[in-house]
C-alpha cells in the first residue's frame, strides 16, 4: 500500500471551474483553515502524479463532498464528510498517472448528512491520509476478526478476498507460524498464548493470512444486564466527547496532535471517549488501541429533524455512513460501541423507523457490540426500546430556562439521579453533560472558570460514586469551531462551542486539574476498599 501524503498541487475556486493549480498545500489538510481562504466556501483542488498500474484500490477521507479524478477520469466520489471509503478502478498501463481529488465545501442541500445548523465546523479538503493499494487476483483484501470468547481466545476469522479464492492458508499469530489451511472464508481459530485486552493492560494480538497482516484484541462485552460488562466484569466509562478539530488543522488534525490528546485523556485517569459526532480515523483508534481507551464511535448526524429523517436521500447516506463505519473499525478492540443520529427527533414515528433500521444494519455486520444513540428527549422519546444502552444528553446547571444562574449548580445532582432511577433495565450513560466557560474569566458566575469547575466536580462524583451509571461522557474535551449559522454572540462567543475543559489550543481551564483530583481521590477510596 502506498501513502500518498505528501506536498500536493493547489488550487481554490468559487463555483468548480477547473483550476490551474498554480499553488501547492499539504495532503492531508483542510483548505478553509487559513491565509485568503480561511472561511471561504468553494472547491479545493488537490493534484498529484502516481506511478502505478492495473486494479486499484483509493482510500481517502473528507469533506464536505469529493470526486476522484483519475487521468481525468471520474473514477469516485463521496457526500459522506468523515467516513473513510475506498474506490476500486482499473489504473490503466503501469506508468505515470494524475490523480486529482476535488473537494467543497458547499452546504445546503436537502439530502445532505453536514448540514448549515451543526454546532461544529463543515471544513472543506482531504481530512486524513489518502493511500492506494495495487489489487492482485486471489489476495486477501480484507481479514475480520470478532473475538468469541475471552476466556478462550476463541475468535471468529472472516476474509474479504479480491477475485478468485485461494487454495490455501497460510496462517500465522504475532509472527509465529500457526498452521496452513484449506481455503474458507469464515472459520473459528483459538488463539495460542492469548493474552486478554483491557483497558489496564490492552495487549494486542496479530494475526497474518497469506502475507496480510491486522492486529486484535481478545475481549467481550455483555449489556444483558443494566450494567456494561466487559471481559465479564461491570465497567464504568469515564470521559469525554471530543472533537477531531484545531483551528490550525480544522478537521485534519496530525496524529501526534491526536495521541497527546489521547495520553492527557488516559493520564487524567480517564478511559472513555466518544468520537462526537462522526467516524473516526483509523490513527486514532489504533492508538486507543494501544492505549487502552474505550470508544464509542458513530456515524455524522447532529439534531435531525423528521423532515431529514424521512427523506431517503439522508437514509440511504445514514445506512452507507454506519456500514462504512462498522467494516472499517470492526478489528478494533478499542471501538466497544455504535451510535448513529445524535439527538435526532427520537420522538417522532420517522425517527424511531430509521433508529430501527440503522440497528439493524449495523447488528447484520457485527453482533458483538451493543449499539446506541444519543437521546436529548428523556421525558418523551420512542426509541429507547430499539437500542442497547439508554444514552442521555442532559444539561442541567447549563441549559435551565431563563432562571438558570451561577446558582444553578444545585440542580445538578438531582437531575441526574432522577434518571438513574427512572432508566434501570439497560444500561444507563450519561453521553452529554457540560458548562461553558471562557478561559480567564474568573468572574464566579456563569461562563466562568469556577462555574465550570464547581459543576463538574459534581458531575464526575456523581456518576463516580453511583452504580447506577455505566459511564460519562462529558461535553467536551476542548472548545471546538462551531458553524457560522448558528453563531451567536450569547450563546457560540468566538465562533466557537466553549465547554471544553481544554481550549482549542489544548490549554487547560481549572476544571481540568478539579476532574483529575476528583478521578483521583475516587480511585484511592476504591483501592482502600478493596
Ligand atoms: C448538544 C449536541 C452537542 C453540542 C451541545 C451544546 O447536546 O449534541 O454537539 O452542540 O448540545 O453544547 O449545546
Amino acid at each position: 500500500m502506498k501513502m500518498l501524503n505528501g506536498i500536493w498541487d493547489f488550487s481554490f475556486t468559487l463555483k468548480g471551474e477547473y483550476p490551474d493549480f498554480k499553488s501547492k498545500r499539504i495532503v492531508p489538510s483542510c483548505f478553509d483553515t487559513d491565509g485568503l481562504l480561511f472561511g471561504q466556501r468553494g472547491f479545493g483542488w488537490y493534484r498529484t502524479n502516481i506511478m502505478i498500474g492495473g486494479m486499484v484500490k483509493l482510500s481517502c477521507r473528507g469533506g464536505l463532498h469529493y470526486s476522484i479524478l483519475w487521468d481525468g477520469r471520474e473514477v469516485g466520489n463521496s457526500v459522506l464528510p468523515w467516513s473513510r471509503e475506498e474506490f476500486v478502478f482499473n489504473a490503466g498501463e503501469e506508468g505515470k498517472h494524475t490523480l486529482i481529488i476535488k473537494t467543497d465545501n458547499l452546504v445546503g442541500k436537502k439530502g445532505d448528512i453536514f448540514k448549515e445548523n451543526y454546532d461544529f465546523y463543515g471544513y472543506g479538503g482531504i481530512y486524513d491520509q489518502v493511500t492506494i493499494k495495487r489489487l492482485e487476483d486471489g489476495m486477501i483484501d480484507r481479514i475480520n476478526v470478532f473475538p468469541l470468547d475471552h476466556t478462550t481466545g476463541l475468535i471468529k476469522i472472516s476474509l474479504d478476498v479480491f477475485g478468485h479464492t485461494p487454495e490455501k492458508l497460510a496462517i500465522s499469530f504475532d509472527g509465529e507460524k500457526y498452521d496452513n489451511i484449506p481455503f474458507a472464508s469464515e472459520f473459528d481459530i483459538k488463539v495460542p498464548n492469548f493474552r486478554l485486552w483491557t483497558p489496564e493492560h490492552p495487549q494486542l494480538h496479530t494475526i497474518t493470512v497469506n502475507s496480510v497482516s491486522v492486529n486484535f484484541g481478545i475481549r467481550t462485552l455483555d449489556w444483558s444486564g443494566n450494567r456494561l460488562k466487559l471481559n465479564g466484569k461491570p465497567v464504568k466509562l469515564i470521559g469525554y466527547n471530543r472533537h477531531e478539530t484545531h483551528p490550525e488543522f480544522g478537521a485534519a488534525i496530525p496524529d501526534s496532535l491526536t495521541a497527546s490528546d489521547l495520553l492527557r485523556i488516559k493520564e487524567q485517569g480517564c478511559n472513555f471517549i466518544r468520537g462526537a459526532h462522526y467516524p473516526q480515523k483509523e490513527s486514532m483508534l489504533e492508538l486507543a488501541d494501544k492505549l487502552g481507551i474505550l470508544i464509542w464511535e458513530e456515524s455524522l448526524a447532529w439534531g435531525n429533524k423528521a423532515d431529514d429523517l424521512a427523506n431517503l436521500e439522508f437514509i440511504r447516506a445514514q445506512i452507507q455512513q454506519a456500514e462504512l463505519m462498522v467494516r472499517k473499525s470492526l478489528n478494533h478492540p478499542s471501538v466497544i460501541m455504535w451510535g448513529f443520529l445524535n439527538e435526532h427527533e427520537s420522538d417522532s414515528q420517522a425517527g424511531l423507523e430509521l433508529v430501527k433500521k440503522l440497528y439493524g444494519v449495523i447488528r447484520g455486520l457485527d453482533i458483538s457490540r451493543p449499539i446506541t444513540f444519543a437521546s436529548n428527549k428523556p421525558e418523551t422519546d420512542i426509541c429507547f426500546d430499539f437500542v442497547d444502552i439508554i444514552a442521555l444528553n442532559v444539561y442541567p446547571g447549563w441549559y435551565d430556562g431563563d432562571e438558570c444562574t451561577e446558582n444553578s449548580s444545585g440542580r445538578i445532582r438531582p437531575v441526574l439521579q432522577k434518571y438513574a432511577s427512572r432508566f434501570t433495565d439497560k444500561p444507563l450513560i450519561i453521553s452529554e453533560i457540560g458548562f461553558a466557560a471562557l478561559l480567564g474569566d474568573r468572574s464566579g458566575l456563569r461562563w466562568s472558570e469556577e462555574y465550570q469547575a464547581e459543576c463538574v466536580k459534581i458531575v464526575f462524583e456523581t456518576i463516580l460514586d453511583d452504580d447506577r451509571f455505566s459511564g460519562l461522557a462529558l461535553w467536551q474535551f476542548c472548545d471546538a469551531k462551531s458553524f457560522t449559522a448558528i453563531q451567536n454572540f450569547t450563546q457560540r462567543p468566538r465562533g466557537y462551542n466553549n465547554k471544553g475543559v481544554l481550549t482549542e489550543f489544548r490549554v487547560p481551564k481549572s476544571a481540568w486539574k478539579v476532574i483529575s483530583d476528583v478521578i483521583s481521590k475516587h480511585s484511592c477510596q476504591q483501592k482502600s476498599k478493596s
